[in-house]
């Protein structure tokens, strides 16, 4: 049989970058798609992929990655994401909402869209969506970015059920805490001290790795196997606002 394919969006950091190395390692052609072309390419290059710089909110350039990747594709990581901003409700930035709602909803169903047929083409595919604990629940200061990420898992839901007699499987990741360089950093805009309060007190997060890991097992079920959901946090999170933290020193 000839190489599978997977398409990873966001690649270029985190979550998408660690799940392009561990599918390459499980054996996939890994088409790393995210905008930063250096850092997509540096990717690609390490692992023999193919980079594709594209950027999901943008329809022109998700045509460009349907025709990169061409008539057939095995799995489909849809992990490009983000959350932007934590002001309440009250104070919401509509700017901000948009943009979530953009890159963590719209960007996945335009990618979808337009690499569906090459999914179902081969017979066996794989679509997973990277959603999120904060697609289950709501907390203070999360609403622009729980309401996107609960789209994420609604799309999800939706397409299992108008796929159901196709060929390809619908999964969702929903991870709680982990910690990569960019999550974080970019939610607080730039702000350290934010961000690295997120993970105060709690030595062992979940990593990227993490997350890959359970991706690439998700995706590598015998076919007749749908994950549908995985929910997935550190030992120390029970819930969102349940985090065993340590003492951490003024
Ligand atoms: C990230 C999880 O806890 O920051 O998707 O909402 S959280």
């Amino acid at each position: 049989m000839s190489q599978p394919s997977a398409v990873v969006t966001g690649a270029s950091s985190g979550i998408g970058a660690a799940t392009a190395r561990h599918l390459a390692a499980a054996g996939f052609h890994v088409f790393c798609a995210a905008r930063r072309a250096d850092r997509i390419e540096a990717l690609a290059a390490e692992i023999g992929g193919t980079p594709v710089v594209c950027d999901v909110t943008d329809p022109a350039s998700v045509e460009q990655l349907a025709a990169a990747v061409g008539d057939t594709l095995h799995v489909l990581v849809n992990n490009a994401g983000g959350a932007f901003g934590s002001t309440p409700v009250a104070q919401a930035d509509s700017d901000d909402w948009r943009r979530m709602y953009e890159v963590n909803v719209i960007g996945l169903v335009q990618v979808t869209r337009a690499l569906l047929p090459a999914l179902v083409a081969s017979g066996d595919g794989v679509l997973l969506n990277v959603g999120s604990t904060a697609g289950r629940i709501a907390y203070e200061g999360g609403g622009g970015y729980t309401a996107a990420k609960h789209g994420t898992q609604v799309v999800t839901e939706t397409l299992r059920l108008e796929l159901w007699d196709q060929p390809v499987r619908v999964c969702e990741i929903a991870p709680g805490m982990v910690k990569t360089d960019e999550f974080a950093m970019v939610r607080f805009d730039g702000d350290r001290g934010k961000a690295e309060a997120v993970y105060a007190g709690v030595p062992d997060p979940l990593t990227a790795d993490d997350i890959a890991d359970a991706i690439t097992w998700m995706v590598t079920r015998p076919s007749h196997v749908n994950v549908d959901e995985l929910v997935i946090r550190p030992r120390r999170q029970a819930a969102q606002h349940k985090v065993h933290r340590e003492p951490t020193p003024e």
